[in-house]
């Protein structure tokens, strides 16, 4: 037989098999969701704090997040969630908006991806590395609201 008909044949059987596990297999936490709803969400970079506020931030998965990120600081901080693939400069006083689609259940940490220093903030130390929060996004299937 033509190695091409037989090419075409294993091509066509991976795509029906993935269409069927889509359709039949895939558990009900692993699909795509979407609520339709959006969140506004705003997170400042506090003035010579090296700390978001609010550190922890809680959405339902499926929601629309429009983060607006404030940065009060005279140098530059970043904004990074790698769970989502976002990494974004957070330029000197200015405020940058970062939008995307909770589609993953879970804790999801977010951090200063600019490295911004360090100083004394009410008599302790503070570096770029304590700029971390949390992003909780919640399993409407698994968990009860
Ligand atoms: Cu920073």
């Amino acid at each position: 037989m033509n190695k091409y008909i037989i090419l075409i044949a294993v091509i066509v059987l991976i795509v029906i098999a993935g269409a069927l596990y889509r359709a039949y297999l895939l558990p009900e936490a692993a699909k795509p969701v979407a609520t339709g709803v959006e969140r506004q969400i705003t997170i400042s970079a506090k003035k010579n704090q090296w700390r978001f506020e609010p550190e922890v931030i809680e959405v339902d998965r499926g929601d629309k997040i429009i983060l607006t990120m404030v940065n009060e600081d005279d140098y530059d901080h970043g904004i990074a969630i790698d769970a989502y693939g976002i990494s974004q400069r957070m330029p000197a006083n200015s405020t940058i908006k970062v939008e995307f689609i909770a589609t993953q259940a879970g804790d999801f940490p977010f951090f200063c991806s600019v490295p911004c220093g360090e100083g004394i903030v009410d008599g302790a130390k503070r570096t770029h590395f304590d700029m971390i929060g949390k992003l909780h996004v919640k399993d409407l299937i698994s968990e009860t609201q």
